[in-house]
């Protein structure tokens, strides 16, 4: 009875559900389509990334024995989608059942209802959909802070018999420091194009000319031996001052202590239960501080299972409210980076460049301006979807509905994370280059984020003075004058008239 075993490009993992139980007889189908690569404009370095990434995975299954139908991008009878890949494969090999591995988007999972197909559950990540279902049954609030404890008991992750290890679940007030001037961090680990990457990267730059971002230089990864020389690189260099500076913003370094791996988590290269063990194997040995160690596996045993969970738990209503009613279009220089906001130009040049920006960077630079300004939530989602290397919509969405646009109405943040200048100000060295002054709050060399801010709160009185979290700036608000709130509103409002909207997309 043979079996069509079908692995998409986010499931290039050896020990994938769909292919555990592999045959001789039995054939992997890996389709290049169309519609994945268009259905936003993703940054070409991120289609170069999966395009290679899925061909070296192909060439490591045939070299282990398997039997691998890959389908090219250019392949003349290519029907453009996963669908008409499936059904072609169908008729070609004419398998007793197809099997596959449950997918990352809400998208993928309705066409799969389509394929015949045993649907089996994605094992590589700590939490199944359900297992997340049956924490978050009852509960008022989803707080990552109580999932994750129980992520810690379940898995034994820094765990001391019933406690955490060190007496703490959480080290973060030992974090978020400003990088000192005389600091620097190591250089991020650089693999360089083989002669598969440079057949994908003419493909993308013949067929994808108009998408984001600069193809060259390409750097990423494209095997599991070259992401855990990535990783081993981090543990090595980078870990131990992970958690101090995992909070600062530098100019001309946006990769900082950061591990850079999330993409390869993403797409299967390495498995998050692998990178956790390997961060808490340094600490164990001596090679790495409690406080950086829990602070990194808390974003992946934490953070990234949590966003997942929810994900599946909420969509696909999820993606369409929008508590702020946020409803202004995108500003043209999130493609372009031409802003005089340093912090903006900074963060979009980087992320045009290296199809990568740090959280902080994602949440409190981007992600604070779309939220101050009341950007429309589907605009920026679509933006983050395509500009990051590492953006699938299963961690993509609940991170920025949610975590940074507060669109969901606090399922996922318990306040919107609205910050003025001089939160940036304290965690980078951005102002000091900026045409704007942090420390102005009116008038033409006013930092925008200042205005913004009170503009933000004053636009948004009704839906968010309630929130107890949200006491501290109402009673200030409270108390201003109503002459300097008109002239906040008048700013903000000469500020929005200013902007360009989106031109040409990417
Ligand atoms: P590190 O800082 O070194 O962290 C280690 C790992 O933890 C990451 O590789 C990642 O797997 C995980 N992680 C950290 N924070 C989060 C988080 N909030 N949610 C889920 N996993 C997390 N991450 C993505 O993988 N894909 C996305 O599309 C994505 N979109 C985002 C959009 C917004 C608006 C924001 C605020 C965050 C987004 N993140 C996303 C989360 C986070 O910014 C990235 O995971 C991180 O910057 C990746 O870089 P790194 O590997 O150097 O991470
Ligand atoms: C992102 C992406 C792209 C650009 N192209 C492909 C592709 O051609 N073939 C493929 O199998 N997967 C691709 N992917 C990843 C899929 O979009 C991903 O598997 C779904 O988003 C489900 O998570
Ligand atoms: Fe950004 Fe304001 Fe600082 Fe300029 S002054 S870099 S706009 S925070």
């Amino acid at each position: 009875m043979s079996t069509l075993r079908i692995v998409l490009g986010d499931q290039l993992t050896r020990g994938l559900s769909s292919l555990r139980d592999y045959q001789p007889g039995d054939t992997v189908l890996m389709m290049e389509v169309a519609e994945e690569a268009t259905y936003v404009k993703h940054h070409k370095q991120k289609l170069t990334l999966i395009f290679s990434a899925m061909r070296h995975f192909a060439a490591e299954l045939r070299d282990a024995g398997l039997s691998v139908d890959y389908v090219r991008l250019g392949d003349p009878a290519n029907t453009g989608s996963f669908s008409g890949e499936v059904r072609r494969a169908i008729a070609r090999h004419r398998p007793a059942q197809v099997v596959v591995t449950e997918p990352g988007e809400w998208r993928v999972r309705e066409m799969m209802q389509g394929w015949g197909a045993e649907i089996r559950e994605d094992t590589r990540f700590f939490a199944s959909p359900a297992q997340f279902a049956a924490w978050a049954k009852g509960r008022k609030q989803l707080r990552m802070e109580f999932f994750y404890r129980d992520m810690r008991r379940a898995s034994g992750l820094l765990m001391d018999g019933d406690d955490p290890a060190g007496g703490q679940w959480n080290f973060d007030h030992d974090n978020r420091k400003a990088l000192p001037r005389d600091v620097t961090p190591p250089r991020r680990l650089r693999f360089a194009p083989d002669a598969i990457t440079r057949e994908v990267m003419e493909m993308v730059a013949a067929r994808f000319p108009d998408h984001f971002g600069e193809l060259e230089p390409f750097g990423w990864a494209v095997t599991r031996d070259e992401a855990l020389e990535a990783l081993d690189h981090f543990i090595s260099a980078c870990l131990p001052q992970f958690g101090d500076y995992q909070d600062a913003m530098k100019q001309g370094n946006g990769f900082l202590y950061h591990s850079i791996i999330s993409p390869y988590l993403n797409i299967g290269l390495i498995t998050a239960r692998e990178v956790c063990a390997r961060a808490e194997q340094a600490w164990k040995q001596g090679r790495a501080p409690l406080n950086a160690v829990e602070g990194f596996i808390r974003q992946i045993l934490g953070w990234r299972e949590y966003v997942r969970g929810l994900y599946w738990l909420k969509m696909p209503a999820y993606a369409g409210t929008n508590a702020l009613d946020a409803r202004r279009p995108l500003p043209d220089f999130y493609w372009t980076g031409e802003t005089e906001m340093n912090c903006l130009r900074q963060a979009i040049g980087e992320t045009r460049r290296d199809a990568y920006a740090h959280h902080i960077q994602r949440l409190m630079v981007t992600g604070n301006f779309a939220l101050l300004a009341g950007l429309e939530p589907q605009a920026v989602e679509e933006w983050y979807l395509l500009v990051y290397a590492d953006a699938f919509e299963w961690v993509e969405l609940p991170n920025t509905h949610g975590m940074a646009l507060f669109a969901d109405g606090g399922v996922m943040a318990s306040k919107p994370y609205a910050a003025s200048g001089a939160y940036i100000n304290r965690m980078s060295d951005y102002c000091s280059g900026c045409a704007y002054d942090p420390a102005e709050k009116l008038g033409p060399k006013a930092c925008p984020f200042n205005y913004l801010y009170w503009d933000f709160l004053l636009r948004n009185e009704k839906r968010l003075s309630g929130n107890p979290r949200m006491a501290m700036p109402y009673r200030t608000l409270a108390k201003m004058e109503a002459g300097r709130k008109r002239e906040i509103a008048a700013a903000a409002r000469q500020f929005f008239e200013g902007l360009s909207p989106t031109k040409a997309g990417a």
